[in-house]
């Protein structure tokens, strides 16, 4: 088992994965750049090491400040937490040539699953239920053929992309062979990969993602599932675990094939399998991340695990300590991402946190690094906090989530505090009828979202 970890992050991740190493006992390597000087990652670290400017590509993504600041202070792991490198196969590759331990899975196995095609193929020869689509397409004419085969309306994606990157929907046959050449011309641009598929276009699915966590001795289990519909722009805004609208047989069925996935690929450490799902209630597999994910605490609150320890103990060696454990949710937690970005324009809205309070009291949780005086840089990823909940029921957590975010006070920056408020008040949330479109249609007011929001 590694002794010190260095936390190749910053933020709110940073400190939960500190605060993690902490009560195993591991020492803590902080790095941080320029402008995260002050951070509460660098305060809570046992050391801290200046990586470089605020640009992250300098910083943050630049893998040799990062292998350095582990040779120098002895760092025998690195945590990557989500973000940045934490599903880049290269970083992951580099740590094992130099006898780091990277607490996440193999480069092998961020390669299989991060390659949309082959995670796909994976998917595919595990049983994994999916939509009716293709491998890489040849051309315009190979496209327009399998989308005839398949029916429309299709979704082209980027092989190399993910989280929403390079989609096309196409609902025509007239339109593919151009949508085929922009999605590939994007596709390469964007993640150096000209690689393209197709698959059948679900209407206003729900997006329902399970929660795996693997170790080297061949366990795995599926530790919950999370509903994530509410999202803007592909940006998560608020998560819940369980998934309101998942029949528990579904749960059964569902757990046992994400377990049989991990094992059969001899996956290691935590993992997520993102499904769409259908207005039947028919699940389809998406795509796999292979990191910790921001919304893993509303899976920790209703399994009772702390997922970012089970996950640094598995990349020592340890042997997971869930198996057999009963894991069935208890209570319904729910996560709101509070970002410093304008409620209304969503600009981001750096700066300097005036004032703080966060809330508390029973069955409340923030994640965050904020405090009175701390710098909202403009270089990365607007998440201030995340206030999380569980109570009994998923009505009981609602009303706490009000209470809580009413409770809340974050001055100097705007935040999306008034989003995330009205999100709760709305009765298609609170009937459990949201579909991936609410958000949208609740912003643009086209029309109000029905109840398969
Ligand atoms: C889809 C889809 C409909 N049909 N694939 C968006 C990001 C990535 N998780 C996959 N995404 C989608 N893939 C098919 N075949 C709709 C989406 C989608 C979406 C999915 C989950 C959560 C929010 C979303 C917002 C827009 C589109």
């Amino acid at each position: 088992m590694f002794r010190k970890v260095l936390i190749a992050n910053r933020g709110e991740i940073a400190v939960r994965i500190l605060r993690a190493c902490k009560e195993l006992g591991l020492r803590t390597v902080a790095v941080h750049s320029t402008v995260d000087e002050g951070a509460l990652h660098v305060r809570l670290a046992d050391e801290a090491v200046c990586i470089g400017p605020g640009d992250p590509k300098r910083s943050y993504l630049h893998i040799p400040a990062l292998i350095s600041a582990a040779e120098v202070t002895g760092a025998d792991a690195i945590h990557p937490g989500y973000g940045f490198l934490s599903e880049n196969a290269e970083f992951a590759e580099v740590c094992r040539r130099c006898r780091i331990t990277f607490i996440g899975p193999s480069p092998e196995a961020m390669r299989a699953w991060g390659d949309k095609v082959s995670a796909r193929e994976n998917a595919r020869a595990l049983g994994l239920p999916m939509l009716p689509g293709t491998g890489v397409l040849r051309d315009g004419d190979h496209a327009l053929a399998e989308a005839r085969a398949i029916g429309f309306p299709v979704i082209l994606k980027a092989s190399g992309g993910g989280g929403g990157r390079g989609m096309k929907i196409v609902r025509e046959p007239s339109e593919v062979p151009r949508a085929y050449d922009t999605a590939s011309a994007e596709a390469l641009a964007g993640f150096r990969n000209p690689d393209v598929y197709l698959e059948r276009y679900l209407e206003r699915p729900r997006h329902i993602e399970f929660q795996l966590l693997a170790d080297q001795h061949g366990n795995a289990v599926c530790v919950g599932e999370r509903e994530c519909s509410i999202q803007r722009r592909h940006q998560k805004v608020l998560e819940e675990a369980p998934a309101p609208s998942l029949p528990a047989s579904e749960r059964e069925r569902m757990g046992a094939l994400v377990a049989h996935a991990a094992q059969a690929t001899g996956y290691t450490s935590l993992g997520t399998l993102e499904f769409l799902m259908d207005p039947q209630g028919r699940l389809y597999f998406m795509e796999m991340n292979t990191r910790v994910q921001v919304e893993h605490p509303v899976t920790e609150l209703t399994a009772g695990v702390d997922l970012v320890a089970e996950q640094i103990l598995v990349a020592g060696g340890a042997k997971m300590g869930l198996a057999g454990r009963n894991l069935a949710p208890r209570g319904h937690a729910i996560e709101c991402r509070v970002n410093a970005e304008d409620p209304v324009t969503f600009a981001p809205s750096p700066g300097k946190i005036t004032g703080y309070l966060a809330p508390g009291g029973p069955g409340v949780r923030v994640d965050s690094a904020a405090f009175p005086g701390a710098l909202v840089p403009p270089h990365y990823d607007s998440l201030v906090a995340k206030v999380i909940v569980r109570a009994s029921t998923r009505t009981a957590a609602i009303a706490r989530m009000r209470r809580a975010l009413d409770e809340m006070v974050v001055e100097g920056i705007k935040t999306t505090l008034p989003l995330l408020r009205r999100i709760l008040d709305h009765p298609a949330f609170q009937q459990g009828e949201v579909s991936t479109s609410f958000l949208q249609e609740l912003l643009e007011g086209d029309r109000p979202p029905d109840r398969r929001g």
